[in-house]
């Protein structure tokens, strides 16, 4: 396995350099893909060791990330790790997700928080519980945190699927095409930050809620 780290961070400059460095002992490169953000996040993490890919234009997560895949399959990685730059992953769980996937051969390694309703928002609970409940019945397999962006995908694998979310569409999307076209997928429990006074949630809840939702319709039922 050659390993990389693709962390998306928009305005992230007071947490990233914690996670590059939480990550860098466990993979080969640690990737940034910072797109506008106005608070010198690309600096910073260039600093902390990353490399940074950055640009002008805000675009969203989902673009951020097919960035940083294209990037990490361009330089010969076989896999590639996402997680947040807000410090809400744990670098500390690559292991885990590394030794899921070497056990398993799994092409897709979701990383999977126990949802535990003392220590989560409760608007994050009951999303997050009840959404991967239909995410199971929409993809077809168990998905036991249809949300999280801690996983581990194998890169020729995910590389010949076409993918186009812009925004917090793309898990949903990468979890429908995956398994629709045969990937295995297996989970390795991770730990959440909720209580680190990180940065706050880039999600516009509605927004973004609805894009979600009617962008994994289109993916499931539509071809899109
Ligand atoms: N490059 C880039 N990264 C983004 C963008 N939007 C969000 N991100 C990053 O994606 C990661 C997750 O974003 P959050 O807004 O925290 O979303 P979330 O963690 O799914 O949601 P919460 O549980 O509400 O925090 C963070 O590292 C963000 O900086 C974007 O437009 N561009
Ligand atoms: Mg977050």
């Amino acid at each position: 396995m050659r390993t990389c780290a693709l962390i998306p961070a928009f305005n992230e400059a007071p947490y990233i350099a914690k996670v590059i460095a939480g990550s860098r002992p466990y993979v080969e490169k640690v990737v940034v893909i910072d797109d506008g953000s106005a608070d010198g996040t690309a600096e910073v993490a260039r600093a902390a060791g990353a490399i940074c890919l950055a640009s002008q234009t805000n675009c969203g997560k989902g673009s951020a990330l097919r960035i940083g895949l294209a990037f990490a399959r361009a330089e010969n990685f076989t896999h590639a790790i996402t997680l947040d730059g807000d410090g809400q992953h744990l670098p500390e769980d690559i292991p885990v997700m590394l030794r899921v996937a070497e056990e398993t051969g799994a092409d897709l390694v979701i990383g999977a928080r126990s949802f535990d309703r003392a220590r989560m928002p409760r608007a994050r609970y009951y999303s997050n519980t009840v959404g991967s409940r239909l995410t199971s019945a929409i993809v077809g397999r168990e998905i036991k945190d249809s949300q999280c962006g801690f996983r581990l995908f194998r890169l020729d694998k995910l590389c010949a699927i076409e993918l186009r979310s812009l925004r917090y569409e793309f898990e949903m999307e990468v979890l429908i095409k995956m398994a629709r076209s045969g990937c295995t997928i297996a989970h390795a429990p991770i730990r959440m930050v909720y209580d680190n006074g990180q940065a706050r949630s880039k999600m516009k809840p509605v927004r973004d809620t609805v894009r979600i939702c009617l962008w994994s319709l289109a993916f499931r039922f539509m071809g899109a």
